[in-house]
């Protein structure tokens, strides 16, 4: 059986690409909501209604577990899709496994959050860091512009240091220990922010963090592929053009092909 995984788009491949990574006997499913992004700019009654149709559709794909591979969707669609179908199988967010990571790091006193305008508004990483370590302060930035630019191919250049420069000079993120990348895309940018912070503050890698931690909850419910047959990945879009279809490699590491499928007039 199949892992399922799903994103706004095809950002959410970096968190498919790092579970590949730690789980290689897996097969997955994705599905990148791309007629939809970006979750980011859209109510909260869209995202929940867009999360439920497509956890329903990886369901009915067999899949032994689903992971929201998007942090817009892990704050404000998660609830109502393990309140959906969460007794059938486990539901995985992006968020709970950082927010567990970092409970074990006794060293940060304060910590920064970047995310797309619609992650920040939920305020869900606050509400969880506090819930889970009281004395902890939070700072969070919405950082709209990133998640386009990276989209773009624009990173690594002049372009995009001028803009993360710009953001995380903000007030708000003065003297953090750590700052999460709460955002499918960011990954992809964490050398850049690295270098601005000269090493000096921990970059949380969401993807590395929630690949890890789906192999542990996969492991803990016996539910791992022990078969030796090669895994077989699928990979549907709500909207394919070829502008997606050669933006997978930068964030899967290797070109895909993508299959549109219609889930939404059933
Ligand atoms: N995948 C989205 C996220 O992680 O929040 C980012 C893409 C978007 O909707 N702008």
């Amino acid at each position: 059986q199949p892992i399922g995984i799903f994103d706004s788009g095809i950002g959410g491949l970096t968190v498919a690409n790092a579970i590949r990574q730690v789980l290689p006997q897996e097969s997955l499913i994705y599905f990148g909501d791309t007629a939809h992004m970006p979750y980011g700019d859209k109510s909260e009654e869209a995202i929940k209604y867009y999360s439920l149709k497509i956890g329903k559709f990886l369901a009915e794909q067999g899949c032994k577990a689903i992971v929201i591979a998007c942090n817009t969707a892990s704050s404000l669609g998660y609830q109502d899709l393990k309140d959906f179908l969460g007794k059938e199988l486990p539901i995985l967010n992006v968020i709970d496994p950082v927010v567990e990571f970092c409970t074990h790091q006794a060293r940060y006193k304060k910590i920064g959050v970047i995310a797309t305008k619609a992650t920040i508004k939920s305020n869900v990483y606050a509400k969880k860091l506090k819930e889970a370590l009281p004395n902890i302060e939070v700072q969070s930035l919405a950082t709209p512009l990133l998640a386009p630019m990276i989209e773009e191919g624009f990173f690594e250049n002049n372009i995009s240091k001028t803009i993360i420069n710009s953001y995380l000079s903000s007030t708000k993120l003065k003297k953090i220990d750590a700052l999460i990348l709460a955002c499918t895309h960011y990954p992809l940018i964490k050398r850049e922010i690295n270098d601005y912070y000269n090493g000096k503050v921990e970059i949380l890698n969401t993807a590395s963090i929630v690949a890890e931690d789906v192999k542990l909850k996969l492991q803990q419910l016996d539910l791992l592929n022990n078969a030796t047959l090669k895994p077989k990945h699928q990979f549907f879009v709500s909207d394919k053009t070829s502008a997606f279809e050669t933006s997978t490699r930068l964030f899967f590491g290797d070109k895909i092909s993508l299959v549109q499928k219609n889930i939404w007039d059933k």
